[in-house]
């Protein structure tokens, strides 16, 4: 097996946890390398379902993991996390877990500004998972941002907060908000780095080590390329690249690295948040998806909202994040539906197109156009082979594939690892 790179291809809760660990069976390395614990990664192993948000899948499978550079890390979720998992039974050491040391760190004040921030957007708000992970990239971007590195360094980490308070003080007290203290701010940050500068180290580096002596790396992405900072439905992105490039650069390799990238896509789509998602369902069909496939946030807790499958958007998802072949999930939440819907594409105002563009008024006017196809009537549910497939479910993922331009190279049939079909 090829290094692969794993990524969401609608809006993020495609199922990417539990084709990851599938795939972690046989890798030696998984790698994050964007986002944060914005992201909730389900992965059901017998009778243990672990939910992770910061740590790499692998680790239940026990293969090193790391958290690379492209990666904002909240110290204290991250120990809070490992104490979690390690309550399950798993074992979390710097042997099995290693940090980048220039991967930024997420500070209290960063999921204050997150909430304050949305509060104040009111209406139109983004609908933030509310763990700072957009204010943390802003401040790596805004080159002011405390990285793991620095934990080692009080003074550094000194003259940073400086700058840092007088940027986001100034925003809290316009936002109403609580402002923060330099000197808790620093003990806190020194008190809890003799507990992560024990994971730190330049990943690069043992990414570069492992590739040469063979090893194979699963690249594990979270959220999606709709939720991509760049090529998603923007403002109600997240704040990082959610693509397979970002893989290359969030861990410090190179782009030819990465062998082969597998997207994920649900059978169906959802999406947690605000923003626009032409073939949502608000009416019984959708409560019926949402309730069947247990669609509710892993992190938040949140509600998702249903609809069709949205080809058009998975089709543009393909093109712009590398996807080579789709991972296709949850079908057996359509199971026993007398008729599906496939989105092909969206009227806006009269015009017909086969993508969405990237005005964000275009978007919200546009309307689905469907596509309507037989449903099944047996059942999909833990299917470990083609064979065992409804005639009319195999037409429905032959079409998506036409449609979306990519081979369904795997079918995931439930939550279990192993109810999962290799398609080729
Ligand atoms: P943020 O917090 O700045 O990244 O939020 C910005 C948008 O990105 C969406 N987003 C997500 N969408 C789906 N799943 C995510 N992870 C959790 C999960 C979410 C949860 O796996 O269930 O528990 O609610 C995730 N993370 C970020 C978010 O909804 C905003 O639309
Ligand atoms: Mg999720």
């Amino acid at each position: 097996m090829t290094n692969v790179a794993v990524i969401g291809a609608q809006w993020g809760d495609e199922g990417k946890g539990k084709v990851v660990d599938w795939l972690a069976s046989r890798a030696d390395v998984v790698v994050r390398f964007q986002g944060g614990h914005n992201a909730g990664h389900t992965l059901v192993v017998g009778n243990q379902t672990y939910k992770l948000s910061l740590l790499p899948s692998g680790l239940v499978r026990g293969k090193l993991g790391i958290i690379g550079n492209g990666v904002v890390v909240d110290p204290e979720a991250l120990l809070a996390e490992i104490e979690r998992v390690r309550a399950q039974g798993l074992k979390v050491s710097p042997e099995t877990l290693r940090i980048a040391e220039n991967a930024i760190l997420i500070l209290p004040l960063h999921p204050a500004i997150d909430r304050a921030r949305e509060a104040a957007r009111g209406e139109r708000k983004i609908g933030t998972t509310g763990r700072g992970i957009g204010p943390a990239y802003e401040d790596k971007v805004a080159r002011r941002a405390i990285r793991v590195c620095d934990l080692a360094e009080p003074e550094t980490l000194s003259e940073k907060l400086d700058e840092l308070l007088l940027h986001h003080n100034t925003l809290l007290r316009g936002l109403g908000a609580e402002t923060f203290e330099k000197q808790a701010l620093l003990d806190r940050l020194l008190a809890l780095a003799p507990q992560i500068l024990p994971y730190a180290e330049p990943a690069w580096e043992r990414l570069d080590e492992a590739r040469r002596a063979g090893k194979r790396i699963l690249f594990e992405g979270a959220q999606a390329v709709m939720l991509d900072v760049d090529h998603g439905t923007y403002p109600f992105v997240t704040s990082s690249n959610t693509v397979a490039a970002t893989a290359a650069s969030g861990s410090g390799v190179a782009p030819s690295a990465i062998g082969f990238v597998l997207g994920i896509a649900k059978a169906y789509s959802t999406r947690v948040g605000s923003g626009p998602f032409p073939s949502e369902l608000t009416d019984e069909t959708g409560a019926l998806l949402g309730d069947r496939g247990h669609e509710f946030g892993t992190v938040t807790g949140r509600r998702r909202r249903c609809g069709w499958f949205d080809a058009a958007m998975v089709r543009q998802a393909v093109k712009v994040g590398g996807i080579q072949g789709l991972a296709l999930t949850k079908l057996d939440v359509l199971d026993g539906l007398p008729e599906l819907k496939v989105c092909i594409g969206y009227d806006i105002g009269g015009e017909v197109l086969r993508r969405l563009p990237a005005a964000p008024r275009a978007q919200a006017a546009a309307r689905p156009i469907y596509e309507t196809m037989e449903g099944w009537s047996g059942s999909t549910r833990g299917a470990r082979s083609w064979a065992e497939l409804p005639a009319q479910a195999i037409k429905y993922v032959r079409r998506i594939e036409e449609l979306v331009e990519a081979p369904v190279t795997l079918l995931s049939t439930s939550p279990e690892r192993d109810d999962t079909i290799l398609m080729r």
